[in-house]
């Protein structure tokens, strides 16, 4: 009976304290924390194992994020940051949530819970089941609950009215099957965490450069004169990218930082694996742009204003006219497109000096090997495709793309959702990959597209979706507008989740509901035909196997593939498939891989090799024959329309240190100062001051959009180093203030980094 569960968490105060924000990032309290944890949630035996095995060429691939790994040596105990090791932790920790656990707390007790101690009960052990009207989940056996699936799924109308979602955990060999399964099943509904995450970027890079990807490799990082971090947060999100950050600068690079918020590890940084190496006092940061939240198109707008005139004034000083004739289409209707704005006017949006801008501007024009990164910053706004269409038209420009230590960095979140994309966890499949599956597996695969996830929310929200299967992840906190989507959840009459923690979706539930538990990357997966390892595709296009080494933390557990295969077999019996057989061996789901997706040849012998391989990449090559025009395409962006009224604010959701996504490790965020507490709004002091509100004082936020208002109360304000009318939270606290509606132009990502809100003191 969830009908009255908590959708998100409490809003009590945990007694926040509040440091200056250190100096530098990583170094000797990076080791500390990461360390504790291991030992408090693993112990100490097993911790060591652990992160002897994390990243390394015959270990398991780190949870943590998509970040790549050094093609050359790789250092015992050393591919680890601090947030991987955290992330490990989080996975192989001693906490359980047994079937007693769940007969001693209903699901309403555990909703009043916070996301931090929902986490911290631990790893699921069976499979359990949340009865119609029932206060308690109760143990249910695999046979049972893949049955309930069966003839729930088989009892739809049609199948469109089921979604099935995918987080960014989920090997390519699972993926794979996932996908498959629902499509033989009849539907096109795979949703999944990267709608939220790097959608805009898949949709501007495909339009520009012809696919979706980044284009350049861990190796251009030596290679590249400028790099330019923009709207990323490397210190706690990619933590071992600043090592290469580092590695450039050392070289000679010279790096540019475009953010609202002067993050601690960009300003500066200390290699925790390096201790020797610590250079005191050096910024990784050469030059920082304070720009507003949403002024990204502004501020680029007006970089290539300040190339063109330098262009005109000294012909082919700036521009590679050779590239762009030979590469490119659309130049003219770019510099035609950029006289219809002036400097002055693009200049407020952003909240720079104009002088500031010039000295990006010269360092850009000035160098030739320019390599642009970001992250959510970019993508999770109305206007996020045409922030990274106008990053692309800055490295066509300069012809900086396709060649060593230059290109497109889109820095990827979950560590296998690039390899699930290519696996075709997507609900707009193209139809080559369709006829590909058809032609291999024998069946009319289905050609009209699902729903993305803000499309899965609506439907649910209508009753045209009725069954609601989770591959890991956590949509009700991950998603936005968390009361109108646990709404939607709730009209479901079943809803699955297939996970290894405890989380707020297992409470948050249809009439009836389901908790699948599976294998996590670190443990022994052993089959019919013995152990297995897994594959992932990491955020610069290499494929390499990950095999856990851990004993699984329950006797009961399933592998991702084998619950796929469970599920298939309970709802379809005249499936051209043999499920059984292709999960006994992983690498006969590898051979399927092969014969169905484009680049796979030789996949169970290359995935053999230490470090996996390189998957082509046409940006990359130079090569943009992919693209609608042959060519890789200059494009027309426009700046946010978004307008303040007096007293309102523009709110970005964004990550402490303390967390991955909606999985809570720990109340801090170190690194931003802020201890103990995640109820906070960081505002600027003279915003404070128009509001004659002082440190800690407690707030509730109200969001705005088409007339609509959301609320969230008992906010402490926190004050920081912010531009004037910005302000931040934390996601998922804050979701609750994201309109459904308010999402990203073609992209559909939820624009969870422009929510226009009101603050109230109490
Ligand atoms: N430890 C840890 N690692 C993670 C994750 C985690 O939660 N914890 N999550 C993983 C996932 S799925 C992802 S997608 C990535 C996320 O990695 P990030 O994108 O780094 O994560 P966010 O916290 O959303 O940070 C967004 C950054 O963009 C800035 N920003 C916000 N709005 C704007 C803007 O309008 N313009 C500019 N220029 N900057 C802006 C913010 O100040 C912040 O520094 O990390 C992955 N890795
Ligand atoms: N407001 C706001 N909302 C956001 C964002 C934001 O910046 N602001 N960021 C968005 C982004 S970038 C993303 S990627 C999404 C993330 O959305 P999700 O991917 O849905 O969320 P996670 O918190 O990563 O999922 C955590 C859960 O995954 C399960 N899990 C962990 N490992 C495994 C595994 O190996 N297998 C299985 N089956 N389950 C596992 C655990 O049960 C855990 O509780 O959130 C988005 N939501
Ligand atoms: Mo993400």
């Amino acid at each position: 009976m969830s009908k009255n569960t908590n959708a998100q968490p409490p809003n009590k105060l945990t007694g926040i304290k509040l440091k200056e924000a250190p100096k530098t990032s990583a170094g000797i309290k990076a080791i500390r924390s990461a360390l504790t944890h291991i030992k408090d949630e693993v112990g100490v035996g097993k911790g060591i194992q652990l992160l002897a095995n994390l990243n390394q060429k015959n270990g398991f691939d780190c949870p943590g994020c998509a970040w790549p790994d050094p093609d050359d040596k790789r250092a015992f105990l050393a591919e680890y940051c601090e947030n991987g090791a955290k992330a490990v932790a989080e996975e192989a920790t001693k906490n359980k949530v047994t079937p007693l656990f769940f007969a001693t707390h209903s699901v309403k007790e555990l909703s009043e819970l916070s996301d931090y101690e929902i986490g911290k009960s631990g790893r699921i052990t069976h499979p359990m089941y949340l009865a119609e009207d029932a206060t308690h989940y109760q143990e249910i056996s695999w046979n049972d609950a893949f049955q309930m699936i069966g003839n729930e799924l088989n009892g739809l109308n049609s199948p469109d009215e089921a979604i099935f979602y995918t987080s960014g955990r989920t090997s390519n060999e699972a993926a794979f099957l996932y996908q498959l399964f629902v499509r033989q099943f009849g539907t096109n509904n795979l949703p999944d965490c990267s709608n939220m995450c790097h959608e805009s970027s898949g949709v501007a890079l495909s339009e520009t450069l012809g696919i979706g990807k980044g284009s350049v490799t861990l190796e251009d990082f030596n290679h590249a004169d400028l790099v330019i971090v923009i709207g990323q947060n490397p210190g706690t999100n990619h933590p071992r990218m600043l090592s290469a950050l580092e590695k450039n600068k050392k070289k000679g690079g010279k790096i540019i930082t475009i953010n609202p918020l002067p993050e601690v590890g960009l300003m500066n940084f200390k290699d925790p694996q390096n201790p020797l190496q610590w250079i005191n006092g050096e910024d990784l940061t050469d030059l920082f742009l304070q720009v507003k939240i949403n002024g990204d198109v502004a501020l680029l707008k007006i970089i290539l204003k300040l190339m063109k005139e330098q262009e005109e004034a000294s012909p082919n000083a700036v521009f590679n006219h050779q590239f762009i004739k030979e590469k490119t289409s659309g130049l003219e209707n770019l510099l035609k497109d950029l006289d219809n704005y002036t400097i002055d006017e693009l200049l407020p949006q952003t909240g720079l000096e104009l002088s500031e801008i010039q000295k990006a501007t010269a360092l850009i024009i000035n160098n030739e090997n320019i390599i642009f990164c970001w992250a959510m910053g970019l993508t999770q706004h109305k206007n996020a495709v045409d922030n990274i269409r106008e990053v692309v038209n800055i490295l066509l420009l300069k012809g900086s793309i396709g060649k060593k230590g230059a290109g497109t960095c889109p820095v990827r979140g979950h560590s296998n959702v690039q390899g699930d994309r290519t696996m075709g966890i997507w609900e707009r499949p193209k139809a080559s990959f369709l006829d590909n599956l058809e032609n291999e597996f024998h069946f009319k695969a289905p050609r009209k597209h699902g729903y993305d996830v803000v499309d899965a929310i609506e439907a649910m929200h209508l009753k045209k979706a009725k069954v609601f299967f989770g591959m890991g992840g956590n949509f009700i906190s991950a998603t936005p507008d968390t009361e109108f989507t646990a709404e939607a959840l709730r009209n479901c009459y079943l809803t699955v989740q297939v996970s290894t923690k405890l989380n707020r979706s297992h409470l948050v539930t249809g009439k009836k509901a389901l908790i699948l538990p599976c294998l996590g990357r670190t443990e022994k997966d052993i089959q019919v035909s013995g152990e297995q390892f897994v594959s992932v595709e990491n955020s610069m296009g290499v494929v390499h196997q990950s095999k856990g080494t851990l004993k699984p933390c329950s006797e009961h557990l399933l592998s991702e593939p084998a619950i796929v295969a469970g599920v298939a077999n309970a709802t379809m019996n005249n499936s051209t498939t043999n499920w059984t057989e292709l999960i006994a061996n992983y690498d006969l789901i590898r051979d399927k891989i092969e014969a169905t997706i484009p680049d796979f040849e030789d996949y169970n012998k290359r995935v053999r090799i230490k470090g996996g391989f390189y998957l082509p990449n046409n940006a990359r090559e130079n090569d943009f024959t992919p693209t609608k025009t042959g060519k890789a395409n200059f494009s027309i962006n426009t700046p946010s329309k978004i307008k303040l009224k007096k007293s309102q604010f523009m709110m970005m959701t964004i990550r402490t240190h303390d967390q991955y996504n909606t999985t809570i490790y720990g109340l801090d965020d170190r690194y931003r100062g802020i201890l103990n507490e995640r109820r906070v709004v960081l505002m600027n002091k003279e915003d404070m001051n128009s509001l004659n509100l002082e440190k800690l004082d407690l707030v509730d936020l109200t969001s705005h959009f088409n007339n609509e208002k959301r609320e969230a109360k008992g906010f402490l304000v926190v004050p920081y180093d912010i531009p004037k009318h910005c302000t931040a939270t934390y996601f998922p606290e804050a979701n609750v203030l994201v309109p459904i509606k308010n999402k990203a132009d073609i992209s559909n990502t939820p624009a969870s980094k422009t929510v226009i809100i009101t603050i109230k003191k109490r």
